[in-house]
């Protein structure tokens, strides 16, 4: 199977997901559903399902925590558990947190929905690993609205200056946050900009090019920098089913019956 058509399925199981749950935030999931596909199908992110929590472990946090059915639905696809779990996504008394939390289900690596967090875990776990001479990779995946939370820029700064080349943030540049488009609230620009002048290695990518992801995520991998890697991942929030592309409201709607069949009929 192509890694576009992976994505597909993916978008299927977020989308099946949150309609079963009457869940939100289809569309920052949707966006990121070509990145985790690279990541997860790519073998980038190296998982072990036997034993998930080896300290030598590759990690990957999602740090834009309330879309955490793009990462449930990566994590069942990837065989971390079975999917069957994925019925649990929100129901009442289940440990499958729309915001997650820590360890609930392998892969899991923490709690998160407060934004603005996840970086710091990423950069200390990067952190800790050289320390213990570990070979682990350390994904952390930010909202390009999550980039307003000032303890983006401090973890940022303190990863390049620890010149840990092992961390690799993706920022999904969608433009659109809960409230507003991006340029609107506060205006970062030329992402890829700020991030090279922090330090880091930059990639600025067609987010849903799965070719272009995944020749990023080569070099990356290479190690041959001594900087982290920021991939600048250019989203479309809701992308893959016409009726969300790039509208506001998708960010908290739910799909009704009618919309729901839309969108498994487009992503088919
Ligand atoms: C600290 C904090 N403040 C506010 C919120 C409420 N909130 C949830 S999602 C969101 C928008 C985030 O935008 P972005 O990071 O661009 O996410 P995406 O568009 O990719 O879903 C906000 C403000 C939160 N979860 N955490």
């Amino acid at each position: 199977m192509t890694y576009e058509e992976k994505a597909k399925e993916l978008r299927r199981e977020i989308e099946t997901v949150l309609h079963r749950a009457g869940g939100s935030f289809s569309g920052g999931s949707l966006s990121i559903a070509d990145v985790m596909t690279v990541i997860f199908q790519g073998g980038f992110l190296r998982l072990n399902p036997g034993d998930p929590w080896k300290p030598d472990r590759d990690m990957l946090v999602l740090s834009k925590g309330h879309c955490s059915s793009a990462l449930y639905c990566s994590l069942a696809m990837a065989g971390m558990f079975p999917k069957e779990e994925l019925l649990n996504y929100g129901a009442d008394g289940s440990d499958m947190l729309i915001h997650p939390k820590i360890r609930s289900y392998p892969g899991v690596e923490t709690s998160s929905g407060s934004l603005g967090h996840g970086l710091a875990l990423g950069t200390g776990s990067a952190l800790a690993a050289r320390i213990r001479g570990y070979d682990s990779r350390v994904f952390v995946v930010i909202g390009d609205g999550e980039c307003n939370e000032g303890s983006v820029w401090e973890n940022a700064a303190f990863a390049a200056k620890q010149k840990l080349n092992h961390l690799i943030v993706v920022v999904d540049r969608n433009r659109l946050q809960g409230c507003g488009r991006d340029s609107e609230i506060l205006n970062y620009g030329d992402m890829a900009e700020k991030w090279r002048a922090f330090g880091y290695r930059v990639f600025d990518i067609d987010g849903h090019d799965c070719g272009a992801i995944e020749a990023a995520l080569k070099e990356t991998v290479t190690w041959n920098d001594e900087r982290p890697t920021a991939i600048i991942a250019q989203t479309v929030k809701g992308k893959g089913v016409s009726f969300m592309e790039d509208r506001l409201e998708w960010h908290y709607k739910s799909p009704d019956e009618a919309q729901y069949a839309q969108a498994m009929e487009e992503l088919r």
